[in-house]
């Protein structure tokens, strides 16, 4: 059995969302993250960044002896090559999944997070940076958008982690200022993956354990103030 530790935000609905496609069982462990559950001692020995998702499999494959794993990325690897789904069937669609996976972590998520950031939670209005963020998510948007012209998913013509990665970052483009009307392979792309089963699944299992916005006046104090782990 998988236990994960888990947020409702993006980077947690990503791994709930590949564990209900794959039909793996899984232990939920709710870390609230606007109470600063992810600064304790147990959690940071899980997770050392002190972010969610983080996961244990008390069976993994090839050896007997738990595995612990933080990083959304590493996560959704992990469980793609465990359950040999979801990352292509040949070693150039491996790569495929692993370039735009590494795409999303490295850039996509960084970026849409500060474009949100300076929209809705920095103190202080800085158009210098909302402007650099927007334009940078948009640029990222419109990335996609021209991939997904030419296949149906981000990596071909198959659902992968790498389209599960990217999809709660998307799902919040009204948030993120970006119009989605203008990137109509993207618009399908995102309404085809809203409506599969393990989709819905993963949202319902989210609205189980919070319907609040994670971030308030008390939590953002606690979430935009760190500067070292604590
Ligand atoms: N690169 C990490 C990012 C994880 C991350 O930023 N998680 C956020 C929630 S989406 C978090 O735990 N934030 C807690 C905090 O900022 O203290 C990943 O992909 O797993």
């Amino acid at each position: 059995m998988i236990d994960l530790y888990y947020w409702t935000t993006p980077n947690g609905h990503k791994i709930t969302m590949a564990l209900e496609e794959l039909g793996l069982d899984y232990n939920l462990y709710p870390i609230d993250i606007s109470k600063g559950e992810q600064f304790s001692p147990e959690f940071s020995e899980l997770s050392p960044n002190q972010r969610i998702p983080a996961i244990i499999d008390n069976a993994p494959f090839n050896t007997f002896k738990p595995i612990s794993i933080f990083e959304s990325g590493a996560i959704l690897q992990y469980l793609a090559e465990k359950s040999g789904k979801l990352i292509g069937e040949s070693l150039t669609d491996k790569y495929k999944v692993l370039q735009w996976l590494a795409w999303q972590v490295a850039g996509l998520g960084p970026m849409a997070g500060q474009n949100h950031h300076f929209i809705h939670y920095a103190s202080e209005q800085v158009p210098y940076a909302i402007n650099r963020y927007q334009n940078e998510t948009n640029r990222l948007y419109s990335v996609m958008d021209k991939q997904l012209a030419q296949t149906e998913y981000l990596a071909g013509n198959f659902y992968s982690i790498a389209d599960i990665a990217c999809y709660p970052w998307i799902r919040i483009h009204a948030f993120q200022s970006i119009d989605i009307e203008k990137f109509s392979n993207l618009k399908r792309w995102l309404n085809n993956i809203k409506t599969r089963p393990s989709t819905i699944k993963a949202f319902e299992v989210a609205s189980r354990i919070n319907t609040q916005p994670t971030v308030n006046e008390k939590a953002s104090h606690l979430l935009f103030n760190q500067s070292h782990v604590k």
